[in-house]
């Protein structure tokens, strides 16, 4: 009698932990939609957006300021970060966009900040719609779905649309040294887990050979070289570049891409040889790595992941990239936006993991908390049933 009361007693604690265990987390699958995405690329990012469109450029940029004030709360905040842009006779205002959502730890010394960064301006010949459309798609999708969960986070994120990336990375420079070091990191003693950067994330191939490289690729990233090599260089998936300091992050990433049914894609870490401030002779050697924002935080030290499908070395944006060509009609198509979707997800499953206490807030979102903790009373109520059966018989 002793053992079968015990066993029967472990059988349940165990249960109730496995329980506990798999409904512990949020994901936003559910919320994610892939019209939200389209509708984005369709009728937002889907024109010429640089400095010489300047009109152009304006109405992306009230869109962008009119939704961040629509997700403004109490707990979250909207700036628009100004800075001059000079280039020889060109002198123009940029702008920044961020959004912040307050984690519990805003202000304190163990605020663990998590920034989510992409550009909305484009080069000046592009509607610009994977480069970097698509990154500002999957921003804005995440800052509505992070926004709007009833979930608290304990930790800050911060959400920001650069300007001025197609032209020296001007735009993510100003956020790091004039807003992100000086307001929130200095100013509160408090640490960036990683800024993750969105550059073209929705360009999907999966003919062989679609997939090219920049020179010496074999040696730089020999088994990223070698999965493409056994992948019949297929352009199927997304890449996470980082430093030896971002490669544990990376690895999170990656665990989190692990989402079936949406479409057959792949997520591969790159890493560069490199730990803590790039220099300049680093920069020349693997100068293909360094072409978006996430630059402006190595060269600060920072953690940064530069997330891309790798642009003009996959299939059409070999000939689109910073071309006409990447505009609504070509780019948009059913696999390309089941990618943006599937890597939306999964940047958004990862961002709430690092930054919320799961065990708070679990469930589909705030309002299924006591759904579930009722499913857990139910549970605990119909084991201590079976258990006393189970005793009454001996
Ligand atoms: C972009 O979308 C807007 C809004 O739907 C539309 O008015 C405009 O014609 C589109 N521009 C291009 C170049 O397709
Ligand atoms: C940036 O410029 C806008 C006007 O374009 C202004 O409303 C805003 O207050 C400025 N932001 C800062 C931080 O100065
Ligand atoms: C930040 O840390 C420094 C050095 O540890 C300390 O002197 C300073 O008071 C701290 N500032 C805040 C706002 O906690
Ligand atoms: C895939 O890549 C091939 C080879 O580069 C290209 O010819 C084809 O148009 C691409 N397909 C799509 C759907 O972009
Ligand atoms: C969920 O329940 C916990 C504890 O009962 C509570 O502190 C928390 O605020 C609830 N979350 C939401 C979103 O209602
Ligand atoms: C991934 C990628 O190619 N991003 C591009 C965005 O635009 C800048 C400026 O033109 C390019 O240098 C980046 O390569
Ligand atoms: C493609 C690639 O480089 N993958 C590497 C990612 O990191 C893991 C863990 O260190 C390596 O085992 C992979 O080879």
């Amino acid at each position: 009698m002793r053992g079968t009361t015990v066993i029967l007693l472990l059988i349940e604690i165990t249960f109730i932990a496995f329980l506990t265990q798999i409904s512990e987390g949020k994901k936003f699958d559910a919320e994610i939609k892939e019209e939200n995405l389209d509708y984005y690329l369709r009728n937002v990012f889907n024109f010429t957006r640089s400095y010489v469109s300047i009109s152009n450029k304006e109405i992306v940029r009230s869109y962008i300021q009119n939704k961040f004030e629509d997700l403004k709360s109490e707990r979250i905040l909207t700036f628009t970060q100004n800075f001059t842009y000079t280039s020889g006779e060109i002198k123009d205002t940029g702008k920044n966009y961020v959004l912040l959502i307050k984690g519990e730890n805003y202000g304190k010394a163990s605020d663990e900040v998590l920034v989510v960064g992409a550009h909305y301006d484009s080069q000046k010949n592009t509607p610009g719609v994977d480069d970097n459309g698509s990154g500002m798609a999957a921003l804005l999708e995440m800052a509505t779905v992070l926004s709007k969960t009833a979930c608290k986070n304990i930790h800050t994120i911060i959400l920001v649309a650069f300007d001025y990336e197609e032209f020296g990375l001007v735009g993510s420079e100003n956020f790091v040294d004039q807003w992100l070091l000086p307001e929130i990191l200095n100013k509160h003693n408090s640490t960036l887990q990683v800024a993750l950067i969105l550059e073209t994330i929705m360009n999907y191939n999966d003919t062989s050979n679609s997939q090219s490289f920049p020179p010496n690729f074999n040696q730089m990233a020999p088994d990223t070289y070698a999965h493409l090599t056994r992948n019949d260089f297929k352009g199927d998936f997304l890449t996470l570049i980082g430093r030896i300091d971002d490669k544990s992050l990376a690895m999170e990433i990656i665990d989190e891409y692990d989402i079936d049914g949406i479409i057959n894609s792949n997520c591969l870490n790159i890493t560069i040889p490199i730990s803590g401030k790039p220099s300049l002779g680093h920069q020349n050697l693997f100068a293909d790595f360094f072409r978006s924002d996430h630059t402006s935080f190595w060269l600060r030290n920072l953690n940064a992941l530069f997330i891309t499908d790798t642009a003009n070395f996959r299939g059409i944006m070999e000939l689109c990239y910073h071309n006409t060509c990447d505009n609504v009609n070509t780019m948009i198509n059913s696999n390309n936006l089941k990618f943006l979707l599937k890597n939306t997800r999964a940047l958004t499953n990862f961002v709430y993991s690092k930054t919320y206490a799961n065990k708070e807030c679990d469930g589909k979102d705030g309002s299924s908390n006591s759904t579930r903790n009722l499913q857990s009373t139910f549970i605990i109520l119909l084991s201590y049933f079976l258990y006393h059966i189970a005793v009454g018989k001996q």
